[in-house]
């Protein structure tokens, strides 16, 4: 049995103006000793028993000199903690004296550090003692990022509370190394089935950073929407996104939209990944151009939610001019390497036209100096050694030439637009229910059979929107589900456990509720609310 227990706030010590005192918000498993409830749990993390640190009014951010990116994420870590520590704490560079042997900081003191020997580029170090501060060191800005996430979850739960009353915060004294397993920790969301505006898009930025999630694939056109500005096919956008599945009002991101949306995910350590989904899944720009058709008639607009039906058509050229502007314009539009050119569904054309169709487009999307990822259908096409495959399909026996890169999706494990079960109102269920447990208790290394784990670049979670219309629809979708994607991708796997993963998670609703999400409280999970 599992539980986490009460806040206990009895001072026990004041060292050098840092206050220690018993723990809080810890869970214990069985007999093992208490510990915090870390999602994704990190590599290594040992906890010096029950001490806590403080942090106060008087304390200050640390960073190292001439990285704007820690000044940005020591800004964010001040506003985080302004309502509950009613100030907002003094950032500046670390003393010079001190940056060169990098002594321990001051008792009081954050300190967020760049430092070379850190393992790997996303990978961090975090210690917290009474009496040398709160030190967090990465290679890189994103490994530092990563450990102030994992601080964030190891403050009370009340530091998310915007409306809180002031009060001391307190942390575990910890040492915590930590690196992530995958390269690849992504979402994707479906903005074509539903579009979703660009706030509700920051917020899923927001709540992706905080599971150091580092990909958000946006599934950018479908029949039902096409919902990205290309300047030189207008139409696309002011007719082909001007509804949505169910008849309602679509919407699109303009140029200026995208870039804010890259900035915002950039400052997080999130690539956006952009998706056309090509050569079916097309009817919205068939709809919008009469001459990209067989026959030159353009179709009605389409709010259904059938797949496959509609294809580009594949013998005109205008169709790879098309596809030849759209890719040089988002090529301009993203910093990303990556564009991804879907291939998935193809109902109407033969397997030599759906081959010789990957082929040329991801030529073109080479031509422009962008890596293509297709969905596993691609396969059967003869794809450059650099094309990357995102398997989704669950009956699908892939067998990937060697060096191929894989991005794991499997539709039964983690499409969470998946019914969690039978009385699930939201979401599909064509891949089976995927219940909280289901979307946990699977190693990508043993997945597909032949596929070693060093073929495995990660683990990306789909949410397909044809039943969702809101943000509120997207979170009940995303939790609890989502973080434990989070813990696939990010933690070791024999670190991982449904039972210890189900007790972590239950201490995460608190934290949840704070941020207003409208998470899915599973009975699979013993909540503590
Ligand atoms: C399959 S996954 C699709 C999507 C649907 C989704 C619904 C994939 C590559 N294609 O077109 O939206 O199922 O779960």
């Amino acid at each position: 049995m599992t539980r986490a227990t009460a806040p206990v706030t009895a001072g026990l010590l004041v060292a050098a103006g840092l206050i220690a005192v018993a723990g809080a918000l810890f869970v214990a498993c069985g007999e093992a000793p208490m510990r915090p409830a870390l999602i994704p749990w990190p590599v290594s993390a040992t906890f010096t028993n029950s001490a806590r640190v403080a942090i106060t009014k008087t304390s200050a951010i640390e960073v190292s000199p001439g990285q704007p990116d820690l000044q940005r994420i020591a800004h964010d870590l001040a506003d985080l903690m302004r309502p509950a520590l009613d100030a907002t704490l003094d950032i500046r560079e670390i003393p010079a004296s001190a940056s060169a042997s990098a002594p321990p900081p001051a008792a009081g003191v954050i300190r967020l550090e760049i430092v070379a020997a850190v393992a790997s580029d996303e990978g961090y170090d975090l210690t917290i003692a009474s009496d040398t501060g709160i030190r967090i060191t990465g290679r890189t800005p994103a490994g530092v990022f990563y450990g102030v996430q994992t601080l964030r979850q190891l403050l009370p739960f009340s530091v998310e509370l915007r409306g809180a009353r002031p009060h001391t915060l307190t942390v575990p004294a910890a040492h915590i190394v930590d690196q992530p397993r995958f390269a690849w920790r992504g979402a994707m969301l479906d903005v074509a089935r539903h579009f979703f505006a660009p706030a509700d898009v920051k917020r899923y930025i927001d709540l992706l950073a905080f599971y150091k999630f580092n990909h958000l694939h946006l599934h950018l056109s479908d029949d039902q929407g096409w919902r990205i500005e290309i300047a030189s096919w207008p139409n696309l956008t002011t007719h082909g996104g001007s509804t949505a599945v169910g008849g309602g009002a679509g919407g699109f991101y303009t140029k200026q939209d995208y870039a804010d949306l890259i900035a915002y995910a950039r400052d997080r350590f999130i690539t956006i990944v952009p998706e056309i989904d090509m050569p079916s899944h097309i009817n919205a720009a068939l709809a919008s151009y009469p001459e990209l058709n067989c026959n030159g008639v353009a179709p009605a607009l389409y709010t259904g939610i059938e797949v496959g039906f509609s294809s580009f058509c594949v013998e005109k050229d205008i169709t790879y001019k098309f596809i030849d502007d759209v890719v040089r314009e988002l090529a301009v539009m993203t910093p990303a390497p990556y564009i991804h050119i879907g291939g998935d569904e193809v109902k109407t054309l033969n397997a030599q036209q759906y081959g010789q169709f990957v082929e040329r487009v991801q030529g073109i999307v080479q031509a422009h100096g962008k890596t293509a990822i297709g969905w596993d259908e691609v396969i059967h096409a003869k794809l450059l050694p650099t094309t990357i495959v995102q398997y989704w399909r669950p009956d699908a026996s892939l067998k990937p030439e060697p060096g191929t890169k894989l991005i794991l999706s499997p539709a039964n494990k983690i499409y969470l637009d998946m019914k969690y079960d039978a009385n699930t109102v939201l979401g599909l269920n064509w891949a089976g229910n995927v219940d909280v447990p289901v979307a946990y208790e699977w190693n990508p290394a043993t997945l597909l059979p032949g596929v070693p784990e060093s073929a495995i670049l990660g683990v990306e979670a789909p949410i397909w929107s044809e039943t969702l219309t809101t943000l509120s629809d997207l979170e009940f979708l995303a939790f609890p589900r989502f973080a434990g994607v989070a813990e696939v991708a990010w933690s070791p796997q024999e670190a991982r456990s449904w039972t210890g993963f189900r007790t972590r998670l239950a201490a995460q609703a608190q934290r949840w509720s704070a941020l207003g999400i409208n998470a899915y409280w599973s009975p699979k999970v013993e909540w503590q609310r």
